[in-house]
């Protein structure tokens, strides 16, 4: 027995008192045990097990259904460290605080003791994290999105080196709910909450939080990000990383479907969400996905936007907070199937059509093992990962940003990626719809400063003799009548060849103000107006003068930590952007 470990588990159990206290192995027979516990509670619903075989239901209290960032803090010994992005609580008072809502909370509970590996076995860029928690159902979500139980204690040995994650779901209140990173400690405390983001401390506590700062101490980068393998019809295949706000689309882009009208044309699915990202030997960026499952927004996910993620889930899925049929099968919004005529809703409520409310919870999830999902790339446990020959940023903007552009190199990615801006969605507790900005889409999971932490961006890339080409992608522009203006999904992949094939060095491409816009995109097949296509690629000059003072409020929020070379990159789309005049052509000028 892992001395540093069961000398931790004692101590929380004095502090939280559990009935019992049960060590994960991670087998199938503990697998069915705890769903029998479950089921038995009440914590989660059958669904019907020759439609949906191995697929459970649960539904979560209304006002734990998202993350909620205002109660997530930075717990750093200094507040600067946590940057001026990140709620911070010094680590002695969050200790206090949240041991006062953990003491006795495990009271009559069972104490689930959970080993878990973040990344592939033997990988050299893995990391091991240990969650003690007393939710039956985040322990069997543990089991699928990490490698969990003996494999990861096995793993751990006899180090004392691991991430020491506790949550407890104490009374699900509001109130009671703090989920406080204490990096310096290699330590997260959940409380209050039993939601995904908050309550798997696999995900982003241990993969971004903690691991952006763990990176930044070791020379790597943890990102927000889906990794996909692009292949042509020659065979090649070419590693992409995209960086995308939570509900932009990173699960249907890494798990796309060519569209008819480009045969040969594969995509190989690596992850959906995170990346860990290291410069190689060989001077590229290598990638693996440190999760095991997808934890996948059910709404919108349909035959038509994601058939690969609907194979998937067919079995041994944890559906939460999805509308359960009579037949016990499920359903929400965007399925692409007709409502049916009633049903339970995800407040447990008899629902029908007429209602005109939300059957499914628009932040409804299914919990799958990546190993189901059809697309699944051959490398995706590879322990030296993949490498990465393009990076994409993207938000969710109805305006000002195109279809797609190429930075002009490293740098100006970087900024790219920096001054990065979304419409919030249902991922988070808030208002959805508002624009935000969202640096790589790590606004919500950079574990320090960010100032550092485009800094340490930066530092990367130049240590890199090969790095990847950064490109800015946007598929939700939208017409003056608020219809999107392209077909995104499967069609995306148009985007992703001129992106792979400007990665080898192939493509044609002309110089904007932005960066370079593609000379040629394939569009066979796809009906899209002239018009629509130059709306797509509209760089509206006035529009961007305002961004620039955005971006320019945004970036001075982070002081004298901002690296130069942002300024810099920005004072060069500035000179761009003001040498233009108001209605000119936005392409003839030579980027950067
Ligand atoms: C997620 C998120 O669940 O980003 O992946 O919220
Ligand atoms: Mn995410």
């Amino acid at each position: 027995m892992n001395p540093f470990l069961s000398r931790w588990v004692e101590e929380i159990a004095q502090l939280t008192c559990p009935e019992k206290i049960h060590w994960c192995d991670g087998s199938e027979g503990e697998k069915s045990a705890l769903l029998q516990q479950a089921l038995a509670s009440g914590g989660m619903e059958e669904l019907s097990q020759t439609l949906l075989p191995g697929c459970y239901l649960r539904r979560t209290p209304e006002h734990d259904t998202a993350r909620t960032e205002q109660l997530t803090f930075i717990c750093t010994g200094k507040k600067e460290d946590a940057g001026p992005t990140n709620n911070w609580m010094a680590p002695r008072e969050a200790y206090e605080k949240l041991s006062l809502i953990f003491d006795h909370s495990m009271a009559e509970r069972t104490l689930y003791v959970i080993p878990f590996l973040m990344g592939p076995l033997g990988s050299p860029y893995s990391r091991i994290g240990v969650q003690l928690t007393d939710s039956i159902y985040v322990a069997l979500n543990m089991r699928i999105m990490t490698r969990m139980g003996q494999v990861a204690l096995e793993a751990l040995g006899n180090s004392n080196n691991f991430t020491r994650c506790l949550h407890g779901k104490a009374d699900l209140e509001m109130h009671h709910r703090f989920i406080c990173h204490f990096p310096e400690d290699n330590t997260v405390w959940s409380v209050g909450s039993a939601y995904g983001g908050n309550a798997l401390l696999g995900k982003k506590s241990l993969s971004l939080r903690i691991g952006s700062w763990m990176g930044q101490k070791e020379g790597w980068l943890a990102e927000h990000m889906m990794i996909a393998g692009i292949e042509d019809p020659e065979g090649n295949i070419t590693y992409v990383a995209g960086a995308f706000p939570s509900q932009c689309g990173k699960t249907n882009l890494a798990m796309l479907v060519p569209p008819p009208s480009m045969k040969g044309w594969k995509v190989h699915t690596i992850g959906d969400d995170i990346a860990w990202l290291h410069p190689g030997p060989d001077g590229r960026l290598w990638a693996i996905n440190p999760e095991a499952g997808f934890f996948g927004v059910a709404p919108g996910t349909s035959q038509k936007t994601n058939p690969n993620a609907m194979a998937m889930i067919q079995k041994n899925t944890i559906y939460t907070n999805v509308l359960k049929t009579p037949e016990g099968t499920v359903w929400w919004e965007g399925v692409g199937t007709p409502p049916p005529e009633q049903g339970i809703d995800w407040r447990g409520r008899h629902w029908t059509p007429a209602q005109g409310e939300h059957a499914a919870h628009p932040n409804a999830r299914f919990t799958v093992p990546a190993a189901q999902c059809p697309s699944i790339s051959k490398e995706w446990q590879n322990p030296q990962g993949v490498p990465v020959s393009a990076i994409l940023f993207g938000g969710r903007r109805a305006g000002l940003q195109p279809l797609v552009y190429e930075t002009s190199g490293w740098n100006a990615g970087v900024y790219a990626g920096a001054t990065m801006s979304s419409e919030t969605t249902a991922a988070a507790m808030g208002q959805t719809g508002v624009v935000r900005r969202d640096p790589m889409a790590m606004l919500p999971f950079c574990g320090y400063h960010m100032g550092q932490y485009f800094s340490h961006w930066i530092r990367t890339g130049a240590q890199l003799q090969n790095p990847p080409k950064i490109f800015h992608v946007n598929w939700f522009r939208k017409d003056s009548k608020g219809n999107f203006l392209w077909p995104g999904f499967g069609e995306n992949l148009r985007v992703l060849q001129w992106i792979v094939e400007r990665a080898r060095g192939e493509a044609g491409a002309r110089a904007s103000v932005l960066g370079y816009i593609p000379e040629h995109l394939n569009l066979d097949g796809l009906r899209l107006s002239q018009n629509a296509f130059g709306e797509l690629f509209n760089i509206d000059i006035q529009e961007w003068r305002e961004e620039l003072e955005y971006r320019k409020r945004f970036l001075e929020t982070f002081g004298n930590v901002l690296p130069e070379e942002i300024w810099k990159e920005q004072a060069l789309l500035q000179e761009n952007i003001s040498k233009t005049p108001i209605g000119a052509d936005a392409y003839v000028h030579p980027a950067n």
